[in-house]
């Protein structure tokens, strides 16, 4: 699916036509938003939000009018509740750190998952050094679906907020969030999702699942590295203290006392990838030409396809096979060490991931060091899956 506007595609790598089956770590880009970073450069670069000359003005139209697109794919109420970030870990940290101190005191409680990515579990285990909280973890079984059971009775009064991935980065399962948002709220506590792995790959609504955060990256779907989004509800970031001080956050600064911008600006201490944003933007108006259901029909099909292929092959075990499940299959071959099925599938030009995939936890839960882990975009293919699963027989082969 529209393969031709990813000119990195066209590349070899060993002198092997490239098969890049690595998406979930980034995503490659197309055209479009190579070409609005190379615009912004070119023609339109000045600081936002602080020139009155054309330029300037210029650059801000672009920025804002990238807040609202984002604003309109996520559903958001209003452009106040969304933050530019770096990506999803500094949104996670922004607000581990933020509402901590709006919010968390000794003996309180944040749920996590057992399959959250370390972005989601450092930022929370620093809260806990710092403001005496406990950590609660939900677990799971294994086909890689929470525990619901366990979490209804990790929900409790000290319970003041549950985080946890919409989409697994390594089992791929698609966790229920909007029930178990639902069941946060009842329990009286927050519910913070982690988008990283949901937003690219199909319609995420905020107001439908009722969460009070929504996080993700822009590199992960089509836009460029270094931006990304804080959703927040309103209400709630106007009682969050800002993250980081500087310029753009403040209303009126004296050495005696500084007043805070309005949202969503009280967040975004200093000059703002604006580039960024811009292109971000341009990527989301990308994939909503697609259609986000056409996507994610797509890279559904593909990883069924890739599945069934992978399960002829002789030792193949799956991790995650949840019934909701997008296009992640993170897998192991009888004893061969991930890294030396990276390697040699690396040499045949087929880019795949292997390590513990930032989740170490979830890691020791499967009992296992590491995995492989092959992951589909929008422009993958399944004669690619073919030669991918060709490869994987050959270097099964060799050992
Ligand atoms: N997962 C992967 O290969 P950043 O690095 O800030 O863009 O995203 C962090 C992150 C947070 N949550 C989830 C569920 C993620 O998958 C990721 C990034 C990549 O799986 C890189 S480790």
């Amino acid at each position: 699916m529209n393969r031709q506007d990813f000119p990195i595609l066209e590349r070899e790598v060993y002198k092997r036509p490239l098969i890049y089956l690595d998406n979930a770590a980034t995503t490659q880009k197309p055209r479009c938003v190579v070409d609005a970073i190379d615009e912004m450069y070119y023609h339109v670069n000045a600081n936002v939000h602080r020139g009155i000359h054309f330029l300037s003005q210029r650059a801000t139209d672009l920025h804002e009018a990238a807040r609202e697109k984002v604003r309109a794919f996520i559903n958001a109420r209003s452009t106040a509740e969304v933050v530019f970030t770096r990506g999803t870990t500094e949104s996670l940290n922004l607000i581990a750190s933020s509402y901590a101190q709006a919010f968390l005191k000794p003996g309180d409680e944040v749920v996590l998952t057992v399959m959250e990515h370390h972005s989601d579990i450092v930022p929370w285990q620093l809260v806990r050094e710092r403001h005496g909280i406990t950590l609660k973890v939900v677990p799971m079984n294994d086909a890689g679906n929470l525990d619901m059971e366990a979490y209804h009775s990790l929900l409790g009064p000290k319970t003041r907020l549950v985080c946890c991935c919409h989409v697994s980065n390594v089992l791929g399962t698609v966790n229920p969030v909007r029930d178990m948002a639902r069941m946060a709220h009842d329990a009286g506590a927050h519910f913070l999702v982690d988008g990283a792995q949901s937003v690219p790959h199909f319609s995420v609504d905020v107001q439908d699942l009722d969460c009070d955060f929504l996080v993700f990256s822009g590199h992960k779907i089509y836009g460029p590295t270094g931006i990304g989004v804080m959703y927040g509800k309103e209400a709630l970031l106007e009682k969050m203290p800002p993250y980081q001080g500087g310029g753009e956050m403040i209303s009126r600064v004296t050495f005696e006392k500084t007043t805070y911008e309005r949202l969503p600006y009280k967040f975004e201490a200093g000059t703002p990838d604006y580039v960024g944003s811009h292109a971000l933007g341009v990527a989301l108006d990308y994939v909503n030409a697609i259609g986000m259901d056409r996507i994610a029909a797509h890279e559904q099909a593909l990883t069924q396809y890739a599945m069934e292929q992978m399960a002829g092959i002789e030792g193949m075990k799956f991790y995650g096979t949840a019934k909701e499940k997008t296009s992640v299959v993170a897998f192991n071959v009888a004893d061969i060490h991930p890294m030396d099925l990276g390697t040699l599938l690396d040499r045949l030009g087929i880019a795949i991931r292997t390590g513990h995939h930032c989740a170490q936890p979830l890691m020791a839960r499967c009992g296992v060091e590491g995995m492989a882990r092959a992951s589909f975009a929008l422009y993958n293919t399944e004669a690619e899956i073919d030669a991918f699963v060709a490869g994987l027989q050959r270097v099964v082969r060799m050992f």
